[in-house]
């Protein structure tokens, strides 16, 4: 458009400005808006159209604005306060419910400490800070629009909750129903908006001063990072955020944050343990939250070794070295006297089995100890029970139970088995060390020959897509940081996992869609490590938010994506199949591959385009065994080089 044009056509900025001071007067008012944008007839006609009404009260209409020479905004104080605890990211989806704080973080705060990154959905956001605490040990924020941001946002939540890792999130919300606008602001307000998370959160509050966002703030911190660890969340009127900051005549101050001990099992409880332990024909340690950091590894190698005990890695963290001789599957449960199981998700499930769909149509529980098995636990998370969502699992009866951390009462175990084993038992314990690390032996031989089966087959096998990445990043230092969908734990049996972090775990909840953001947010703190990050890739995961691409290019997040594109949900497949087999039912696939509804195919999603187009590096449909090496090496330089690259590689199911 012509600036020398002199003709009174629209100026859509002039507009937003004149609709603005309708705003600022109290509520929007959307007719008298709309009526200055009426063009006379004859006119040049913009090249854009008018906004309507509802779009102008949408652009313009948030709580109104006190003037710049007001005095200093709550949200400069808040962000004051939020750069006291070294929070250094904050994936986020914009919301003017928390524009306050937006533009505090972006132009007082200098965008540094936390750094905004831009996010196109508020569940991945979520996701991110999920898999960045898992690769860094330190929580990062996120920040959502008060009720349909928060909604966006809950599964990921939920995923975190259950997974015991601390997100801090902080909502937009307009609580003065009097003086909020009208129309959409008030849709997205509510009384309470953190009852959406409220079931599994650890704690949430509503600040309604500058100096009880402080404290809250900081104790919102404090509770996330105190074993068990857990998501939280503050909600953030709109009033504290843009109204000058008040201290009520009291100097306003923000509280020192002083990291909590751990809390440890009992001492007497640790002496039992170990006197059960010492004494047990074959003790059996279970272990799936464990380790929080490499000394967690440390000290569980350390107690195994002292014991000559096998170790099962559930695998919800990379809490024991698969390559150590004293790592063994499930089934040794079954011959165990004692148990002892550290941080278990579900403590019922490690000594039960459960067959679905048994004779009756029903599933059958089946004992998987034998009687008189004696069981010990350590878990934080008896320390933290809510009552509505199920995580808490089935009730086991424990005989030894701890509630409290457990690498941080590992140290204490340790040194009461040293005292508890008894010289006469030493002979007898070398000896079953000896049987254990054989059979560990055996059993990785037959997991290599079981990986080499179907090797050239196309689609490719999901051993072979595995061990070809593998090959190709062995020599850097790689992190695991996700493996969505299911390969058959191919990289948790034969990727030689030394150190905590590589392998970050699942996602706790099950809930599908966390693979790609949480592989993207550990990428993010992988980076900031020098570490190399794989994902191992599944097609339905990266459906539910494949915005998360956008930012990891946007944000120059390097992370190798490896995907196991089975193009269907194959594990519905399963399900779906079994039933129609029990019930003697042809199952109904259309013209796909499985059951209607569970097939991602016709047309193929051509996910290397879906990435390409959002600034990866991509190459695929990989269907041709000989052709993945040199892709992956090809890919694995371009990640090397600080972008994200993604291999759509066509598999077999499982
Ligand atoms: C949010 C959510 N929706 C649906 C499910 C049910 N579900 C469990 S596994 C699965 C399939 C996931 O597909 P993909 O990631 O491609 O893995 P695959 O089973 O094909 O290896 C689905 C839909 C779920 N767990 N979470
Ligand atoms: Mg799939």
């Amino acid at each position: 458009m012509s600036t020398k044009n002199s003709s009174p056509r629209l100026n859509r900025r002039k507009f937003i400005a004149v609709a603005a001071v309708a705003g600022a007067s109290g509520a929007v008012n959307p007719a008298k808006a709309a009526a200055v944008t009426v063009p006379e007839t004859g006119t040049r006609l913009p090249s854009a159209l008018p906004p309507n009404a509802r779009v102008a009260a949408a652009e313009t209409g948030a709580a109104p604005l006190p003037s710049g020479g007001n005095g200093r905004p709550g949200s400069d104080f808040m962000v004051d306060v939020i750069k006291t605890l070294d929070i250094k990211y904050l994936p986020a989806n914009p919301a003017s419910s928390y524009r306050g704080l937006h533009e505090s973080l972006i132009d007082y705060g200098k965008n540094t400490m936390p750094e905004f990154l831009t996010c196109t959905h508020e569940e991945f956001a979520v996701g991110m800070c999920h898999g960045y605490f898992k690769a860094t040990g330190k929580p990062i924020m996120t920040l959502v629009h008060g009720v349909v941001g928060l909604q966006h946002a809950a599964m990921a939540v939920y995923n975190a909750w259950c997974d015991r890792v601390p997100v801090l999130i902080m909502g937009g919300n307009d609580l003065d129903a009097a003086h909020r606008p009208p129309g959409v602001p008030t849709f997205h307000s509510a009384q309470d908006i953190n009852a959406i998370v409220r079931d599994y959160t650890k704690w949430d509050d509503t600040p309604v001063s500058a100096q009880h966002f402080a404290q809250s703030f900081v104790r919102m911190y404090k509770i996330a990072t105190t074993p068990p660890y857990g998501p939280v969340a503050l909600s953030l009127d709109a009033v504290l955020q843009n109204e000058p900051v008040r201290d009520f005549g009291e100097p306003l101050y923000i509280p020192k944050f002083f990291a909590s001990a751990p809390p440890q099992g009992d001492g007497g409880a640790v002496k039992e343990a170990a006197r059960l332990l010492a004494g047990a024909e074959r003790p059996v340690i279970v272990v799936d939250r464990v380790a929080r950091t490499q000394e967690g590894v440390r000290l569980l190698v350390e107690l195994a070794e002292l014991l000559q005990a096998p170790v099962v890695d559930q695998g919800n963290r990379m809490n024991f070295p698969n390559i150590h001789p004293l790592g063994r599957p499930p089934s040794v449960i079954g011959q165990a006297d004692v148990v002892i199981g550290m941080e278990l998700s579900d403590y019922w499930g490690t000594v039960n089995g459960f067959i679905d769909n048994g004779n009756e149509g029903f599933g059958q529980n089946v004992s998987k100890i034998k009687p008189g098995t004696k069981l010990i636990s350590i878990s934080s998370v008896d320390l933290l029970t809510k009552s509505n969502y199920q995580d808490f699992q089935r009730f086991q009866s424990i005989d030894v139970a701890m509630p409290g951390d457990a690498e941080a009462t590992l140290p204490a175990l340790i040194e009461a088995v040293k005292s508890a084993i008894t010289s006469d038992r030493k002979d007898a314990m070398t000896k079953r060390g000896d049987a254990i690390r054989e059979a560990h032996a055996k059993g990785l031989d037959a997991a290599k020959q079981a990986a080499a089966i179907a090797w050239d087959a196309s689609p490719i096998s999901t051993a072979r897509l595995c061990m070809e990445a593998y090959a190709q990043i062995k020599d850097l230092d790689w992190s695991l940081v996700s493996a969505s969908g299911n390969t058959s734990n191919w990289a948790e049996r034969l990727w030689p996992m030394d150190k905590h972090y590589r392998w970050l775990g699942a996602s706790g909840g099950y809930g599908v869609g966390y693979g790609a953001p949480a592989s993207v947010g550990a990428a993010l703190g992988n980076r900031d490590q020098g570490r190399f990050s794989v994902s191992i890739q599944s097609d339905g995961d990266l459906m539910y938010a494949p915005g998360v691409l956008w930012t990891a290019a946007r944000h120059k997040i390097p992370l190798l994506a490896v995907m196991h594109n089975n193009r269907g949900y194959h594990q519905e497949v399963m399900h779906v199949q079994r039933l129609a087999n029990f019930r003697d039912r042809a199952v109904n696939t259309g013209n796909d591959l499985g059951p209607i509804g569970t097939s991602i195919m016709n047309p193929d999603i051509e996910y290397h385009k879906l990435a390409e187009s959002m600034g990866w590096w991509a190459k695929g449909p990989i269907s041709d065994p000989a052709a993945l090496a040199p892709a992956i090496k090809e890919a694995v330089a371009v990640v090397r080089s600080g972008q994200p690259a993604l291999l759509n590689v066509v598999t077999q199911p499982r």
